[in-house]
Formats: C-alpha cells, structure tokens, sequence
C-alpha cells in the first residue's frame, strides 16, 4: 500500500483542531474536519487549561474524521509544549495548569537555587523560559502521590490508549532530558526533588502506542491505531518546513514564533547562553535550535483587548490592510519584554513599555497593529543573524509557516528587516508534519524515508509564497 488517510490532532494554545491527512503515491493533502477554541481558564489557585473540554472536542472531532473517513489508518497528537497533567490511580487529578500562570517565577528562582543556570544549560540545552516543566514540577506540592506525570499529547494518547510514555520531542522542553543523552537527567531530577517514578519512558516519533480502548473507541466510532508524531507542536511544524537551502533558517509562526535553524548536534555554548538559543529535540534526532520570539500573541491579545472595550468583534484582515497603509515608520519595542506575557490589557502594557522607553505610543489601532507587527519582524529579523552567528552559518533565505503566514504584512516586515527572502507556507505545517510522521511509520513512504523526502511532498502540495526585501533607505 502507498497510502491512506490519517486523523491529525493539533493542540495550540488559542486553538485546536483535528485534519485528515490523505496520502497517495508521496503526496499528501489536508482536510479540516474540527476547530475549536482553548485558553487560559481562571481558577482559585491560578491558571489552568479546561483539559476536560479540550479532550470532549478531540473525541468529538475524531468521530466527525472518522464518519468522513470510514478507512482511518491511525490517530496522531501534537500540542503545545511543556505543560502536563498528573496521573494518579488512572486518572488526571485537577485541571493541568497554564504555561502562563505566574508560579513559574517561583520555580524558576528555586530550581537556580540548587542548580545555577549555566550549569542547567549544559546539561539540558534549554533556553531559559521561565514556564519550562521543571520550574513548573518544583512547585508542585503532591508529586509523591501521583504516579506519573504527562506532558499533554502524551495525556491525550494515554486517555485514549493506557499507554504512558513521554514522546521524545516534547519531553525535551521539560528540562529534564540530558541534551547530549536524550535520556531522562535523572541525577538532575533527584537534585531537583522531582521523582523518578513521575517520568515515563521515552518514546520515539513514530513508535505505534497502541489501539483505543474500550471507552474512547465508542466514543470515537472506531477501533483506531494511535502513533505518536513530534508530539511537540513545533517538532511537527518544522517538520513540515520545505527547507529549501542548507543555510536555511526557519520561523514557526502562530502563539510564538520559533526562530531558528536545524542542527545534528547541539550547541550549548556561552554564546548561545547568553543569547538564549534553546536545543530542543526534533524528529529523527534533529536539533531544533532556535529562540522563543513572542509571536502573534501581541496582537491577538490587543484585539481581545479593543473588542472587549468596542463590544463586538473586530475583523483582523481589515484592521491589517489598514496597518499596511499607515507605513513602516512607527514605534517599536521589545516583543519579549516580560510583561507582556500574561493575558491582559496587551494595548495598554505595549503603550506602557514604549512610554518607559521614551516612545509615544501610536494613537489609532491601524498604527498599533502596525507597531506590533513591526516590532515582531524586528525580533525575528534579530534572532535569525542571531542563529547564523551562534552555528557559523550564512543565512540565505527565511522560511516562515504556520498561522503568521496569513499575516502578509508581517512575512513582508521580516523580509525587509532582515534582508532576505521569505518563503511562506505551509500555514497548516504543523498538522501536516503530524500527518506526514504518522504517514511514514504506516510504510505510506517506505519506513527509512528521511525528512528531506517527507518536505518533497510539503512543497509539491504547498508551494510556497515569496517575499522579497524592499530597499530601505
Ligand atoms: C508553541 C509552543 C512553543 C513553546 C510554547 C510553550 O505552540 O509549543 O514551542 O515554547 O508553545
């Protein structure tokens, strides 16, 4: 057999939503079959995300892929990164807590405490952030009595298969992986208090985790295969970035934008400390060394904010065709600066920041967005020399995928703030990156088919958009 079809379960943090994937003869399509939204929830002791109704919507969306596609082949989860659900007696104890929640900082200053940061780089290769697992476990109070921990994916297929394990891409954001090893850090966890006993066993992308049980596949319909993928959102997305040069750099755009190039091995020296570059781990032993720039959060955040304030919904294409004509020449900030990562009043914080760096800040929205735009292709346009710098390459052309690649203004922005071309596209990499993984372990493009021929078949189906730099005086 050359193909079939597969269901791609995608987590981000604004959204999810479940794809079929169709393979045929090494080309490959996308079908949208659910959407629905996800966010940080409110709770007494901070904030969380409603896991229950985000897995309510994948057994829902799988029946929809599977009343479509009565023939699925497998079932594959991605998500956001580091976050994880505790697991006791078989089932999750509370709602898993939100990346975003503030206790990260406590975290952060007491894990540093035993084991100061340069050190912790060496070992794990991680940029720091302060909501990195590790940070989050050390705040934990009742880790001695659960069994296990799960980053979400890994959640998600143990609910639908019993099966635990810790995929090898997501488990790398935890903190807690050897960089070098790709092992479980164990010495690390025990200095760290973080029991053993709470880490699966890891798992390789493309490992078959078993059938749905008894529960799940009368919800779903269907006795289906799970395989795990690059459980880790971005691991799937680059995945699916059709690199198109060696020196190619990369940018995974949505919630975030992970700046950044692929490696064999990783670098985790001073400079790359210093500059904050993280190696996380890809498919097939890749390492995606890359930075986190705060990404579209920016702006969807000021959107929440405007229409929260106006009462009704704003239309974004239509507020980002009027930034386009207000022109380039506006304010800009730092898109990291911390305070702007926590929900909020995102217009009024911006405004704050440039007012504390002498700026004025724009005064109609069009102005804003554009600022914000701006400001983020100033960041990505910075990472990327960055990523040259630290592995000793000359950066030849930006790939840009992911939701940001329907912001035309802002693939514009980075091509011209950085200099070079931006290729655009695929918008849906990373489902499609899902797709193509669980794709190759079911023999659709022969078992030992490496990456490069997996993003033969992304950019046949998707070829990208280019942007060229404008001259700017
Ligand atoms: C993007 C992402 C990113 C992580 C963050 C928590 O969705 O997974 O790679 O740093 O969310």
């Amino acid at each position: 057999m050359t193909g079939g079809a597969v269901a791609a379960v995608d987590l981000g943090a604004t959204s999810g939503r479940v794809m079929l994937g169709r393979v045929s003869d090494g080309m490959v399509s996308l079908e949208p079959v659910a959407r629905f939204p996800n966010g940080p929830v409110e709770g007494a002791d901070g904030l969380h995300w409603d896991f229950s109704a985000l897995y309510g919507h994948i057994l829902s969306g799988l029946r929809d892929a599977v009343a479509r596609e009565p023939a699925l082949a497998s079932i594959g989860i991605d998500s956001w990164a580091v976050d994880y659900g505790l697991v006791a007696e078989g089932h999750l104890v509370g709602e898993p807590f939100h990346y975003r929640d503030e206790r990260t900082l406590r975290g952060a200053e007491a894990v540093h405490a035993i084991v100061p940061f340069e050190q912790l780089y060496r070992r794990n290769g991680l940029q720091f952030l302060a909501f990195n697992t590790l940070y989050q476990y050390v705040t934990e109070q009742g880790l001695d009595d659960i069994d296990v921990a799960l980053l979400i994916p890994d959640l998600v297929s143990f609910l639908l298969t019993g099966t635990q394990g810790a995929e090898r891409t997501n488990a790398s954001t935890t903190g807690l992986v050897d960089v070098q090893t790709g092992q479980w850090d164990l010495e690390l966890a025990r200095r760290l208090g973080v029991p053993a006993s709470v880490l699966p066993p890891l798992v390789d992308p493309g490992a078959h985790l078993g059938r749905l049980r008894g529960e799940a596949a009368a919800a779903v319909g269907a006795d289906l295969e799970v395989i795990a993928v690059g459980s880790h959102d971005t691991a799937s997305a680059i995945v699916a970035v059709p690199l198109s040069s060696p020196n190619a750099a990369y940018i995974s755009c949505g919630t975030w934008g992970l700046v950044g190039v692929e490696l064999d091995t990783p670098v985790v020296s001073d400079a790359a400390r210093e500059a904050n570059f993280t190696n996380e781990g890809g498919v097939d032993g890749r390492v995606r060394f890359l930075h986190n720039v705060t990404g579209l959060w920016l702006l969807s955040e000021s959107v929440r904010a405007w229409e929260a304030e106006d009462g009704e919904s704003i239309d974004l294409p239509s507020l980002l065709a009027d930034a386009a004509s207000v022109g380039h020449d506006v304010p800009l900030f730092d898109a990291n600066d911390p305070r702007l990562a926590a929900p909020g009043d995102m217009p009024a914080r911006i405004a704050a920041v440039l007012r504390d760096a002498g700026a004025a800040a724009p005064t109609s929205r069009p102005a804003f967005a554009r600022s914000i735009v701006e400001s983020i292709a100033a960041a990505f346009a910075g990472a990327v020399h960055t990523a040259g710098r630290l592995t000793d390459r000359e950066i030849d052309v930006i790939h840009i995928v992911g939701g940001g690649t329907l912001n035309r203004l802002l693939c514009q922005a980075t091509a011209d703030r950085s200099g070079l071309t931006v290729l655009a596209g695929p918008v849906e990499a990373t489902a499609l990156g899902n797709v193509l993984v669980q794709a190759r372990a079911l023999g659709w493009f022969g078992a030992d088919a490496a990456l490069e021929t997996l993003r033969e078949a992304v950019v046949a189906a998707f070829p990208p958009e280019r942007f060229e730099p404008a001259q700017r005086p």
